[in-house]
């Protein structure tokens, strides 16, 4: 039972039209009504659920702001609490000076994620559900938001839910052979329904994968001599005027990163100056931050300029080894080409294009999702936001299985495969939020902002 009162700013920090205090707990109608003064002398106490009113918040006398407070009694609200909301006017000061006078009056700065914890404690969302709230709050691109939404209405928790009904049923298979071996369930005949179940669980897999690209995005670094056309092609990319372009070789100087969305997948791209053993002290640091880049990326564009032979330099750049996806790109392709391409490169496609006139670009932006295992584009229907942890534990789930599969194709001992089958499916609980301790909770959630 919880029985203290949170309250938190829910409204990000800085000036706004408004600002949210919210409180949710067993004494947050009276702990603002104890603030709150109405030109019609309302006690909040005494007003209807889901009842929004005018208003100032006033303390030791003073008022701090106009505001409209919302009261919302449980069990209809987000957290199953009591919830009330001031509205006031936005700006750093007024919120706080209100978050202050409700922490005076008896109300605990939530921790992050808290209300959102609560609403889980409280039975009303699932951990799946809490978890899509983080991914909304966080999502750069449209898609990242229609997968997390698409989460939040319990995609993940329903698949989840088959599959450990799935494993009940032949687990209780299991157990008729286990205490009647006369009745002569076969073992091998499980193997096909388990072996369905280890599919189920490599599709949520590889479904979120591309989720995870979708979460965390993904860091191109452009990279080549000088005077390539990396500027040109970090433009080309973006579809616009970003960087600076030049007949001048070391143009650009610094490390120039732009955020775009590449196919629903946030993307950073990186322009970089040319690499080349460089006098100038500028053009060093520069030099310097190209290599910082290079360690940062998930993929690599090597750079070269095909309507020359190849430099020396270039040879610096196509010996990189950055251990990521690397995609060699022959540029100025709408000159006479005469760079030949070396056989023996560690790259894994080459993609010629003509930055400065878009040729070859849009097959460019589909191999670079090919190289990191996004394959064709993402669509809702292929994503799936897991973090870290679940992606583990499903990955635990899908061996326990495979072990399973095994065990009854090769006819095995019933009771050891129902303890397989037993350990698959305590981790499928677990992952679907039943068997949570309270470390696990807390770490989801302190991932939250406060005021969630
Ligand atoms: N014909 C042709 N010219 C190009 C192409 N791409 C770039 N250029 C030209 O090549 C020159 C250098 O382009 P940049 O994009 O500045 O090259 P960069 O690699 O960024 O050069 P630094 O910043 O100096 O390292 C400019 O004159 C561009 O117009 C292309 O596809 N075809
Ligand atoms: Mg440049």
């Amino acid at each position: 039972m919880i029985d203290d009162t949170i309250a938190a700013v829910s409204t990000p920090i800085g000036d706004g039209g408004i600002g949210i205090v919210r409180l949710s707990g067993p004494d947050a109608v009276s702990i603002v009504d104890s603030l709150f003064r109405s030109p019609k002398r309302i006690t909040l106490s005494n007003v209807e659920s889901h009842t929004i009113h005018y208003g100032s918040i006033h303390r030791q006398g003073r008022i701090i702001d106009e505001a409209l407070v919302s009261v919302m009694r449980a069990p209809r609200t987000y957290t199953r609490e009591d919830v009330v909301e001031i509205n006031c006017h936005g700006g750093v000061v007024a919120t706080r000076a209100i978050l202050d006078a409700v922490l005076a009056a008896g109300a605990r700065m939530a921790e992050r994620g808290e209300f959102t914890k609560r609403a889980f404690v409280n039975g009303r969302i699932s951990l799946d559900q809490a978890k899509a709230v983080m991914d909304i709050v966080r999502a750069r691109t449209a898609l990242g938001l229609e997968a997390a939404v698409d989460r939040l209405g319990g995609r993940f928790t329903q698949a989840l839910g088959g599959l450990r009904t799935k494993l009940a049923e032949i687990l209780a298979d299991l157990e008729v052979e286990i205490d009647y071996p006369d009745l002569d369930v076969s073992i091998e005949a499980l193997a096909p329904r388990i072996a369905a179940c280890a599919e189920d669980v490599a599709q949520l897999l590889s479904k979120s994968e591309s989720g995870r690209l979708i979460r965390e995005g993904l860091t191109v670094a452009i990279v080549g001599r000088p005077n390539v056309g990396k500027s040109t092609l970090l433009n080309a990319l973006l579809a616009e005027e970003r960087a600076i372009v030049t007949p001048i070789p070391g143009t650009t100087r610094d490390t120039i990163e732009e955020d775009a969305s590449l196919g629903g997948i946030p993307v950073r791209w990186i322009d970089t100056a040319g690499l080349r053993e460089a006098e100038h002290p500028i053009e060093a640091e520069g030099v310097r931050r190209t290599h910082a880049a290079i360690d940062r990326a998930d993929l690599l564009l090597l750079l070269v300029d095909a309507s020359e032979p190849k430099h020396a330099e270039d040879d610096v750049v196509l010996n990189l080894r950055a251990g990521v996806p690397t995609l060699l790109v022959p540029n100025k392709i709408d000159l006479p080409v005469v760079w030949e391409i070396p056989p023996d490169g560690d790259w894994s496609a080459v993609m010629p294009v003509s930055a400065k006139h878009g040729t070859g670009i849009e097959a460019l932006r589909n191999e670079i999702l090919a190289s990191v295992g996004a394959g064709t584009l993402p669509t809702r229907n292929s994503v799936l936001l897991l973090d870290t942890w679940e992606r583990d534990l499903l990955r635990r789930v899908g061996e326990r299985l495979a072990q399973a599969s095994q065990t009854a194709r090769e006819g095995g001992q019933a009771d050891m495969l129902a303890e397989e089958l037993r350990l698959a499916y305590q981790t499928a609980s677990e992952l679907q939020g039943i068997d949570i301790s309270e470390s696990i909770l807390d770490a989801v959630f302190s991932k939250f902002c406060v005021g969630k």
